[in-house]
């Protein structure tokens, strides 16, 4: 068992025990100890051996031993016997906004409140109104959150899909026989939210039945929903559905295309494609028979007729495409990376040869947004440079909460001074690596900021972000954004709309006003890297491009492994077409320390 797996079970009991009406203190120390674990930079197994998970900070004698229970054996008794006591259905119910653990224990032990259609049920005949503390209203919050929860439990977040979907390409594309295979679909155009997962491969004939197979029999698999010749469908144990199409070689980079989408990409390609006299499917190119011309193509023919031979020529290369390449190539498009594939001006772009050189994971250099145990993180300042060290990067920036994050241990003005100690210290050592003194200071509801100018300009750049009173109009949220943007001292907005994919919507709030302010002061935007936040959203990143707002790709690590979410905020500003020039974290060692100096002169 991994230290997520033993992670997830604390936080679990933690939730469980929360369910119980334990005491906040015994039900506390469960979630600390998850997030202890989550942590841990040695491998857990040995720890636990040794006796020694005993000496880890956050661990207790009693959850001690019950992590060594979990990773020698594999199992525990207290965690079965305290999931049984329960029915199943209360923790589907903390999956609803705006419900705890508090209202579920109350609903199941006054009416009976099973699980969610328990609650429905319940909302819809006015039963909840009857008890103390709620009412009308609250019925109806009820039933919008079981609402939204059914909607969105139809997506997973990129990062789930991505990892479901690797495991079952890592098998399929090993089968004897196969020749390529590609994670299609809007994984690979990197959509922050995934309906179902596409993978598309090509095999020998005599191979197919194997690889498909293969497939459906993977150990991830929960049931199959189709199995064919060309197509088999299944539902994965964590509820995602995942296709696999299997084609011969020559069709490959057609059916690639074709299920990478999106559907409106598509849409045009075909378009374009009948304008040179062809169709376009999931199997190739193949030319119109004149009784289907369609307006495009008679178009098209008239066209070719008076088009100069050398397009003619390239016409009737058309048929023959090995590679994506070669498809774009026969339309006289650019080749399109899969992420910008969403009909939003690319292939205007590719006809001109104008698309963007999109920036690449190998271009980080460095990363701003991170917690250590200073405040809510799991690890000290040392074990995230480090881990960052690991990554290739050259510098790291600390931004631990402000002191009225209580809920996340912000640091006083007096701590903050003990921290920028501890970073002198670590960076005396060493010239090759920087660790960067920030912080990540609350925006207050009026728009100032949590630590006074004085001690915010002892910091070398300043993360803002909004954790509290979400519920303001769009207007006044607006504005208390733009206000904190005007402090000088302040460096860049942190998850500008504090949506939480699938879980929480994002609070009202102009983000063009916002990108406009931060275009007038000079200010950088983050892309929180965050599988949940991804935020900026893509779709807004071109509009901060053109007014010369830059981007950082901020981790929010809050433990050394997720200083690795970065990989999701590239795909992300890559979806929004931006350029390595566009991200500032891209720049190297020297240029940051130039650049970090130039803003506090
Ligand atoms: P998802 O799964 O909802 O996150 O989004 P996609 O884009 O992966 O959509 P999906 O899985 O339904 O289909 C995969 C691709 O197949 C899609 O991006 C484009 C292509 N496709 C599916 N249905 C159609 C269609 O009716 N017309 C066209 N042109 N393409 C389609
Ligand atoms: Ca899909
Ligand atoms: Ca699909
Ligand atoms: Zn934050």
């Amino acid at each position: 068992m991994d230290k997520n797996r033993v992670a997830e079970i604390l936080d679990e009991l933690g939730t469980l025990l929360e369910l119980k009406g334990e005491n906040p203190f015994k039900c506390r120390a469960y979630h600390n100890a998850s997030r202890a674990i989550s942590g841990l930079t040695v491998d857990i197994k040995t720890l636990a051996e040794s006796g020694e998970i005993r000496n880890v900070k956050g661990i207790g004698e009693a959850i001690a031993e019950k992590i060594t229970e979990l990773v020698t054996t594999e199992k525990l008794k207290y965690y079965d016997e305290l999931k049984s006591s329960l029915p199943e259905g209360l923790m589907k119910m903390l999956g609803i906004q705006g419900v705890g653990p508090k209202k579920v224990k109350l609903l199941y032990e006054k009416l009976k409140i099973k699980s969610i259609e328990d609650l429905e049920k319940a909302c819809k005949a006015g039963k909840l109104a009857t008890l103390e503390g709620f009412g009308k209203k609250t019925e109806e919050n009820m039933l919008a959150g079981i609402e939204v929860l059914r909607k969105r439990s139809t997506k997973s977040l990129c990062s789930v899909a991505e990892l479901a979907a690797q495991r079952m390409f890592d098998v399929v594309v090993k089968q004897p026989g196969v020749i390529r295979a590609e994670i299609a679909g809007s994984l690979r155009r990197k959509k922050e939210t995934i309906g179902d997962i596409d993978i598309v491969a090509s095999a020998r004939r005599s191979a197919v039945k194997t690889v498909m197979k293969s497939f459906t029999s993977h150990e991830d698999v929960e049931r199959v929903t189709g199995e064919g010749e060309t197509k088999s469908s299944v539902v994965l144990k964590s509820g995602i559905n995942c296709d696999l199409r299997v084609v011969d070689d020559a069709e490959f980079p057609f059916a690639l295309n074709y299920f990478t989408g999106s559907k409106e990409h598509n849409v045009r390609m075909r378009g374009r494609a009948n304008d040179y006299g062809f169709s376009l499917n999931e199997y190739g190119f193949s030319k119109l028979e004149p009784g289907e011309k369609s307006k495009h193509a008679v178009r098209a023919a008239q066209e070719a007729q008076m088009a100069p031979k050398a397009t003619r020529g390239k016409v009737k290369k058309i048929v023959a495409c090995k590679t994506e390449e070669d498809i774009y190539r026969a339309l006289d498009l650019a080749y399109v990376p899969p992420e910008l594939r969403e009909d939003t001006g690319e292939l205007e772009a590719a006809e001109k040869n104008t698309l963007p050189a999109l920036v690449e994971e190998k271009d980080i250099n460095g990363t701003f947004h991170c917690h250590t145990n200073y405040s809510d993180g799991a690890n000290t300042i040392l074990e995230m440079a480090h881990a960052a060290e690991k990554l290739g990067w050259h510098y790291l920036g600390i931004a631990d909460h402000s002191k009225i994050a209580a809920y996340a241990n912000g640091l006083s003005e007096e701590r903050v001074k003990k921290q920028h100690k501890e970073i002198d210290a670590l960076n005396q050592k060493r010239s090759d690596f920087r660790i960067y003194k920030g912080t990540e200071v609350d925006i207050l509801p009026s728009g100032d900021l949590d630590f006074s100018d004085k001690v915010l300009s002892s910091f070398e750049y300043v993360v803002a972000s909004v954790h509290s009173s979400f519920k303001m109009l769009e207007a006044e949220m607006t504005k208390r954004v733009i206000k904190a943007l005007k402090n000088k001292y302040v460096t860049m907005l942190g998850h500008p709309t504090g949506r939480l994919l699938l879980q929480r919507d994002n609070y009202p709030i102009d983000m063009i006003a916002v990108i406009n302010a931060a275009s007038d002061y000079g200010k950088i935007i983050e892309i929180n890297a965050h599988p949940l936040r991804l935020d900026l959203d893509w779709r807004l990143c071109s509009y901060a491009k053109k007014k010369n707002v830059k981007i950082a790709i901020n981790p929010d690590a809050h433990v050394t492994d997720g200083l690795t979410d970065v990989h999701y905020g590239v795909g992300i500003a890559r979806k929004g077409w931006l350029e390595k020039k566009d991200v500032i974290n891209t720049l190297d060692l020297k240029q940051m320390d130039q650049f970090l100096e130039s803003l506090r002169s």
